[in-house]
Order: structure tokens, then C-alpha cells, then sequence
């Protein structure tokens, strides 16, 4: 299929009309088959339409993994609607941002969720309406007797709206079209070798382009088997692995580890099981090794981003090499470049730059941004890393400051932001400690303001209280003032402790 032709609801007629009979959806006790997930939300479609939601309309999805989920971004898509996932861990101050920016007409929510969203309602002018997706309001929009209106919905129409974390602290809208999304699900496709053959154990959460745009979408086009869990934990999704059992896994380096500790240097038997993935984040080649040896498995690593969805892939057949994150995918064209975009030589250092159908369509009304982001019309990642003679990629660090947790995006600059709105607080500095789990945590270093005093557990509740819980320092350290060089800027790397919390 031309990649560049398609929409996602044509990719996903595969499984919802090829496969209709067959059990698409394991949810705990509940199995849908595609024919269920395409006629039910064919019905909320059909109740959206009638709330006044039409073609390039933002709607709002702040809900944890569940059947709801899907059946709303499944509508959403019907409808032409543009899709805009929200972290289900952000608080007041990051959704109000997401949803005024994104000028969102309707969200849905779940209950969990509801205290957030209830105390920031008055500052969401465009909000006309919000559904309650565990809830009467969203069973209610559901139960829309007759169908959708026809809509028609050309590849280049927008499906989502990401936000990624920004450098400036205000997080950005990643605009994605249904050809990149498309285009990407496919080369993936090929590359992995998914099919419809495959059970796949999907605990990714679903708001961020991992679980979305990989597992979600891989699951769609393929009409595979997935069982859908609330999130990751461990033990039940190790005997879900064992027991359903499943042949495909996505997960984040953090999971990875935690499955580790769960094994306890024992083998770990998993004879159906085909292929993990993993992403987001560095994976350890401890990690790597340790899996392979204990679960017999060499871990597949990709490289992906918000802006992109995934770029660069080890093989499926052929080496996957730990510690690099493999070849471009299919479609995919990627130079190391220097700071005046010459390309650099096999092993030498540079920022990834990347072209093909799967780069975004710019930053939500942000020509500014999108302009900084694009160069020659490639697309500046902001990753550094070098290319070896055989081709394969290695990332070695970031030209952006950012801080990985548990494969959980950071800005430093929003932390010290938010730290300085604390009275006490006169300089603040972010930055990301090193964890055998998570990757890296957050510390903050403080200067207090003059003649205040304050503890670190104030800070840290002060943070609680603005920030998702992936972004609170978990440490403080108090300085008399922050090293600078001789035009004024911080110098991070003259932090003292820098490797301890
Ligand atoms: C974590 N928490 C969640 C949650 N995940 N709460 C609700 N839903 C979730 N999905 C909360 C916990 O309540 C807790 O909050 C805190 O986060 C830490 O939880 P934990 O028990 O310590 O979890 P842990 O075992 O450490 O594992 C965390 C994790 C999680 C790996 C499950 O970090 C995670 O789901 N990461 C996935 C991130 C991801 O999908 N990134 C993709 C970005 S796209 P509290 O308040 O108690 O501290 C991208 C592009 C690409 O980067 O290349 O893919
Ligand atoms: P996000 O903005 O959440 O999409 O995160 C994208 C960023 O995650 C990339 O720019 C990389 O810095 C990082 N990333 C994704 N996959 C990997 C990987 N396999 N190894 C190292 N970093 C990764």
C-alpha cells in the first residue's frame, strides 16, 4: 500500500471489517471482536456527531488504558476529529496549557482523573463539553442509535495532536497527519514482521506515541490479538505473558528492569513469545544481556520521538546489537550532521536529522518552533549520536536538555520554573541523576532568595502540587550560589554531586 495514500481508518479496516468475528480486544474478563469495537464506535461517532463534533475539531482524551479509551479515539477518527492525548499523570497547570493550546472542544475523562479536570474547568473557555468515559455522559453519547455522518478524510488530515515536554517549559503540539501515522504503522510492519498471527500484551499507556502510534496502531492495522492492561505492573503482566500466552511486548527500559527483579536471577520460560521491544529510552546493555540470559530473549531496541514516531530499528533477522538502536526503518533517511548540517564520517559525534513520510506536519500554531525544528527540510532531533561503517546508530547523548524518567519526558527548564514560583526560591537548576530503574531521576538545586528559608520537603510538596509526579524533584540541594561562566550562564556540569541525590 502507497503509504502516503492512506488514511488510518483504511489501515484498520484490515481487523475491523477483515477480521470482524475474531476476539480483537482481551480487557480482564471482557473480549470484544473487531466487529464489536468497529459497531460501537460507529454509535459513539454517531453521539459525538450529534454533541456538534465534526471534521478537524480537538477533542480531549485524559483517561487511563480501557476499552472507552480506544472505542473515543476510534470515534474521533471517524469523525476526522483530531485526537489530543493528555499524560494522565499531569496536573492542573500541565493540562490547562494542553487544552488551551489545543483550543479543545470536547474531553473525555474517567473518574480517576475528574478532580484534576473539575479544578481547572473555569480556566478552559473552549471546553463545551466533558464526558465521563467511566461515567452516564459517555455511556449516554455511546448508545447513539444510527450511524455516523460520512467523512470523508484525506491522509493528510491531522489525527492527533501530541504534546512533547518543551525546552522553554510550555510544552508544544506535535501535529501528526494520518499519512505519517499511516506510513510509520507500515514500515514497522515489515520491519517487526507483525501479523494478525501475533497476541500482544499492550500496558504502554495510551497517551503518548509509544502505546499509541506503535502498539495501539500495530494492533489495528495487523488484526492481532491484544490484551490491554490499566498499566504496567510486573507480576500480572509476566503471568499474562505466561498464560494467555502472548508472542509480542513493547515496553520502556523501567519495565524491562522491573521484570528483572521479578525473575530473581531465575530462567524464565516464555515458549509462545516472539519478539520485545523496546524504546523510549536508553536500554541498558546490562539490561540486554542480563534479559537474553534469563528469559532467552535478545531484546529488540528502536528509536523513536513524539515528532516522528519511530525512525531507526535493530533487525528483526540479523543482528540486534545492544547499546544501538539499529538502521533507519523503511522510508526513513537519517544523516549525523555538524552544526552547519555537513554530514559527519562513520564514528564521528553529530545531531540526528531525519527525513520521510513519518516527520510531523510542524508544531500546533507555533510557526516559530516549527521553523527552528526543520533545517533544509530536515528535521533536527536534537538527539547526538554517530552512524558505524555498517550503518548501525548509536545515540550517545542529547543537544537538548532533557531528562528521561522511567521513559517519561523532562524539561529542566519547566522544574526551575516551577521551583521559582516558590517565594523562597531566588536560582533554581534541574537535572537528571542516574537509576538503575528509571533511567534518571530529577535533583533541583536551589539558591534561596534573600532572607528566606525553606526546607527541601516544602519544595518538594510545592512541586507535588504543579507538576506530574515523574517530574518532582526527588532530591533538593542548596547552594550559596550557582556556578556560571564569565557570560552568566550555568555551567551544570561545575554542580557539585551531580551522580548522588
Ligand atoms: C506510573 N504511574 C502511573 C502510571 N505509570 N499512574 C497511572 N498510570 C500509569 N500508567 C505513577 C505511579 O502511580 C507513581 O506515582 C509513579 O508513577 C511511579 O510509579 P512506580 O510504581 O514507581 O512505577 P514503576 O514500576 O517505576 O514503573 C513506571 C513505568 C512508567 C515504567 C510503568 O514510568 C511508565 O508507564 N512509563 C512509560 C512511559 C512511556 O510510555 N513513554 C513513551 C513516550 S513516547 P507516585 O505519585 O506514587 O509517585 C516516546 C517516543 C518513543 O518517548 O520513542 O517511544
Ligand atoms: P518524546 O519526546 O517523549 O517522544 O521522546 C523522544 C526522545 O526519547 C528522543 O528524542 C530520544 O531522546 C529518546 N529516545 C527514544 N528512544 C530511545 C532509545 N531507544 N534510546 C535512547 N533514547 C531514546
Amino acid at each position: 500500500m502507497d503509504p502516503t495514500a492512506a488514511t488510518l481508518l483504511t489501515l484498520f479496516s484490515a481487523s475491523l471489517r477483515g477480521c470482524a468475528g475474531k476476539v480483537g480486544l482481551v480487557w480482564g474478563g471482557t473480549q470484544l471482536t473487531f466487529r464489536d469495537l468497529d459497531e460501537r464506535s460507529d454509535a459513539l461517532a454517531a453521539g459525538l456527531a450529534r454533541l456538534g463534533v465534526a471534521k478537524g475539531d480537538r477533542c480531549g482524551l485524559f483517561a487511563g488504558n480501557s476499552v472507552e479509551f480506544i472505542l473515543t479515539y476510534l470515534a474521533h477518527l471517524k469523525l476526522g476529529a483530531v485526537t489530543v492525548p493528555i499524560n494522565v499523570l499531569y496536573r492542573e497547570r500541565e493540562v490547562t496549557h494542553i487544552v488551551n493550546d489545543a483550543g479543545v472542544k470536547v474531553i473525555t475523562t474517567d473518574t480517576e482523573r475528574l478532580p484534576v479536570l473539575a479544578a481547572c474547568r473555569d480556566a478552559l473557555p473552549t471546553v463545551a463539553q466533558v464526558l465521563l468515559a467511566d461515567g452516564d455522559s459517555w455511556a449516554e453519547t455511546a448508545a447513539c442509535p444510527g450511524a455516523p455522518p460520512e467523512v470523508m478524510i484525506e491522509p493528510g488530515d491531522l489525527a492527533l495532536i501530541i504534546y512533547t515536554s518543551g525546552t522553554t517549559g510550555r510544552s508544544k503540539g506535535a501535529m501528526m497527519s494520518h499519512a505519517n501515522l499511516a506510513a510509520n504503522i507500515l514500515s514497522l510492519i515489515e520491519a517487526w514482521q507483525l501479523s494478525e498471527h501475533d497476541t500482544f500484551l499492550l500496558c504502554l499507556p495510551l497517551f503518548h506515541m509509544h502505546g499509541l502510534g506503535v502498539g495501539l496502531h500495530g494492533w489495528l492495522a495487523t488484526g492481532m490479538t491484544v490484551h490491554l492492561m490499566p498499566r504496567f505492573q510486573a507480576e500480572p503482566v509476566l503471568a499474562t505473558l505466561r498464560d494467555a500466552p502472548c508472542s509480542l511486548f513493547m515496553g520502556v527500559p523501567t519495565m524491562y528492569a522491573r521484570l528483572l527483579e521479578l525473575a530473581r536471577g531465575h530462567p524464565v520460560a516464555l515458549p509462545a513469545m516472539r519478539l520485545f521491544v523496546s524504546g523510549s529510552a536508553p536500554l541498558a546493555a546490562e539490561t540486554h544481556a542480563e534479559f537474553e540470559r534469563l528469559f532467552g530473549h535478545r531484546i529488540l531496541e528502536r528509536y523513536g520521538m513524539t515528532e516522528t514516531c519511530m525512525n531507526v530499528s535493530n533487525p528483526y533477522e540479523g543482528e540486534r546489537r545492544p547499546g544501538s538502536v539499529g538502521l533507519p526503518l523503511p522510508g526513513v533517511e537519517l544523516r549525523i550532521v555538524d552544526g552547519q548540517m555537513n554530514d559527519l564520517p562513520p564514528g564521528a559525534v553529530g545531531q540526528i536529522a531525519l527525513r520521510g513520510p513519518n516527520v510531523f506536519r510542524g508544531y500546533w500554531q507555533d510557526e516559530e518552533k516549527t521553523r527552528e525544528a526543520f533545517r533544509d527540510g530536515w528535521f533536527l532531533t536534537g538527539d547526538l549520536g554517530h552512524r558505524a561503517a555498517d550503518g548501525y546508530v548509536t545515540l550517545v547523548g542529547r543537544a537538548k536538555e532533557l531528562i528521561i524518567s522511567g521513559g517519561f519526558n523532562v524539561y529542566p527548564r519547566e522544574i526551575e520554573e516551577v521551583l521559582l514560583t516558590h517565594p523562597a526560591v531566588g536560582e533554581a537548576k534541574a537535572i537528571g541523576v542516574r537509576d538503575p530503574a528509571k533511567g534518571e531521576v530529577v535533583k533541583a538545586y536551589v539558591v534561596l532568595a534573600e532572607d528566606q528559608t525553606t526546607t527541601a520537603g516544602e519544595l518538594i510538596t510545592h512541586c507535588r502540587a504543579q507538576l506530574a509526579s515523574f517530574k518532582v524533584p526527588r532530591a533538593i540541594q542548596f547552594l550559596d550560589a550557582l556556578p556560571r561562566n564569565a557570560m552568566g550562564k550555568i555551567v551544570a556540569s561545575e554542580l557539585p554531586d551531580r551522580d548522588t541525590l
